[in-house]
């Protein structure tokens, strides 16, 4: 029987195969002069956010100057806050967006 004298050793990856990408926040800016109803927008648009959600975000970026859209990847984040800058231009709103390590 071939099987018998088969010394097979199995060997357990102890270190992770591949990094986690860092992620990062994408964060909302107040300003004085975006619509509340624009940002909503935004937020329901780009960060798939529900009414109640989006209103929420946008009220505390209004009242504390600024508020967390979400956290993604590197790539991810960076599109989102292209997205957002770019739609609030061609709208004429100085709405800003940027992104940081989490
Ligand atoms: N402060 C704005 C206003 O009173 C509303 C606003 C909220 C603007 C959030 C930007 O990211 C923002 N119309």
């Amino acid at each position: 029987d071939f099987d018998k004298d088969s010394d097979v050793t199995v060997i357990t990856r102890t270190t992770p195969q591949t990094k986690k990408p860092q992620p990062y926040k994408v964060l909302m800016l107040n300003d004085d002069y975006t619509p509340m109803e624009f940002v909503v927008l935004c937020l329901q648009r780009f960060f798939r956010m529900g009414i109640e959600d989006a209103t929420k975000v946008m009220l505390q970026v209004h009242q504390r100057g600024v508020g967390i859209c979400g956290v993604f990847t590197y790539e991810v984040a960076e599109t989102k806050v292209n997205q957002v800058v770019d739609f609030a231009r061609q709208h004429q709103h100085p709405l800003q967006c940027t992104l940081e390590k989490a």
